[in-house]
């Protein structure tokens, strides 16, 4: 099979003729209709932007290039990668050869961790991954051949090669932020022996005498990935990058969005929270003391943490997937326990709530009794995991949207006077 950058040189010029000709043929055809409640409401459901790499069905979850997530889980991130471009798994011969590319690129440059050296004691893990990969931007080959000059056709090929420059190095940045911020000694270089998963567990520098953490960083990698590109990080990065700043710009834009706490940081407030449950009750809780605390949370206005989506309708099935790696790893940790509790539990609050259009577990809501079981017990990091994942979705959708030369993103926005008057004629 051909490798990433082959294949992609097949893909492309058929696929630019594709769409061409669906805009060309069907550009004034209408897909979608906005309501004033959605313009007032993050454009929830609004289809106006296209992404190939992936789909979220609000009752299947995750599906990547046609296939649902539930069957990718026992795949490496990379060939996660190589599917996210292409379409397609790769075979053994075109994964060694991504994965020897990427181990090439591996070496993180000595000034990202003197930069990273330099900021505060308690700055947040995320601001320091982010603020890692901006300091790289002046590597980027993008924006060196944008500048000399090089045909819009030709924008796939840096796009390509910077992704791979940066996926090969987030492994690296990530986990000197963990040992630079949190205190754990000297900086673990890269073991050219491991995949890009188990690397990045080696090089974080938890005991792993089974290799259990080895799979968890392997499956964590895969469930994050990517999920469309509507989500705020992923469009934030679209965003960015359809102005054609270079991948360092987009995807460090991207990780910003990921920091909310409405987005990628749930995962730290879930553990904080199951954490909260065990101190309270001295454990796992009966399910009495369970509901009473998820209640007590709603009613002083908070949202359960890892609870709800914005397109979801079912539990999530990375969740699913976590919940299995739980029970077979740590079934009588107490944090997985309650997580466990909570599953059973909380779909009932939030249900009689009459809230939130989904009671179901998301992605986060279980991942991080999974960390604090191998003894990565600080939460405030758990958000940068996610970022180094969704690196690979962001990539891959910045490579397309390069390769098929989609313009600058610009919708239109209307103000509440030219909203009353629309409501007054109709
Ligand atoms: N607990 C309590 N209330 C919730 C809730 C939850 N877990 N999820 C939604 N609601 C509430 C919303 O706050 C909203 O209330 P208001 O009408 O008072 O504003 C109402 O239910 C309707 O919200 P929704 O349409 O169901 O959900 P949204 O699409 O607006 O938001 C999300 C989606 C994920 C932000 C929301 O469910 C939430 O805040 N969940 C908890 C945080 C979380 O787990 N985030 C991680 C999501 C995964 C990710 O993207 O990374």
């Amino acid at each position: 099979m051909a490798t990433l950058q082959e294949k992609l040189a097949q893909q492309i010029p058929g696929l630019r003729g594709e769409i061409g000709g669906l805009v060309k043929q069907h550009g004034t055809k209408v897909i979608s209709e906005v309501t004033v409640a959605q313009a007032y409401g993050g454009m929830r459901g609004v289809k106006g932007l296209v992404c190939d790499t992936s789909f979220v069905d609000p009752q299947q979850g995750l599906i990547i290039r046609g296939t649902p997530i539930c069957e990718l889980t026992d795949r490496l991130p990379e060939e996660i990668f190589y599917l996210l471009c292409t379409g397609e798994l790769p075979d053994k011969k075109a994964l060694e050869a991504l994965q020897a590319d990427l181990r090439k690129r591996a070496e993180v440059p000595s000034y990202v961790f003197d930069v990273l050296r330099a900021m505060p004691d308690d700055s947040h893990p995320m601001c320091m991954f982010d603020t890692g990969i901006l300091v790289m931007e002046k590597e980027s080959v993008f924006r060196r051949r944008y500048n000399e000059g090089m045909k819009k056709t030709e924008y796939w090929e840096p796009a390509l090669e910077d992704a791979l420059q940066l996926i090969a190095k987030l492994p690296g940045v990530a986990a000197a932020v963990y040992r630079i911020r949190f205190k754990k000694g000297n900086l673990i270089p890269p073991d050219p022996k491991l995949d890009w998963g188990a690397n990045y567990a080696h090089m974080l520098g938890m005991p792993d005498p089974k290799g259990e953490f080895a799979n968890l960083m392997r499956l964590y990698l895969v469930l994050h990935s990517d999920h469309e590109s509507g989500n705020v990080s992923a469009f934030a990065c679209h965003t960015v990058g359809s102005a054609l700043s270079d991948p360092y710009y987009a995807v460090s834009a991207g990780l910003n969005g990921l920091a909310g706490p409405l987005h990628g940081l749930a995962n730290q407030e879930c553990l904080k929270f199951v954490l909260a449950i065990n101190k309270q009750y001295n454990g796992v809780p009966t399910d009495e003391q369970l509901v009473k605390f998820a209640w007590d949370t709603l009613k002083s206005g908070k949202v359960i943490p890892g609870y709800g989506h914005a397109v979801l309708r079912e539990t999530d099935p990375r969740f699913t997937a976590f919940n299995k790696f739980g029970n077979r790893v740590c079934p009588d940790d107490a944090p997985f326990k309650t997580v466990d509790k909570m599953f059973r539990l909380i779909p009932g609050v939030l249900k009689e709530h009459g809230k939130a259009k989904n009671p179901y577990p998301n992605v986060d809501a279980g991942s991080g009794a999974l960390l604090y079981h191998f003894g990565m017990t600080e939460f405030d990091y758990y958000t940068v995991l996610f970022g180094v994942s969704r690196g690979l979705g962001m990539m891959s959708q910045w490579i397309f949207n390069r390769a098929m030369g989609i313009p600058i993103t610009r919708p239109k926005s209307v103000g509440s006077d030219w909203i009353k008057a629309q409501v007054a004629k109709a």
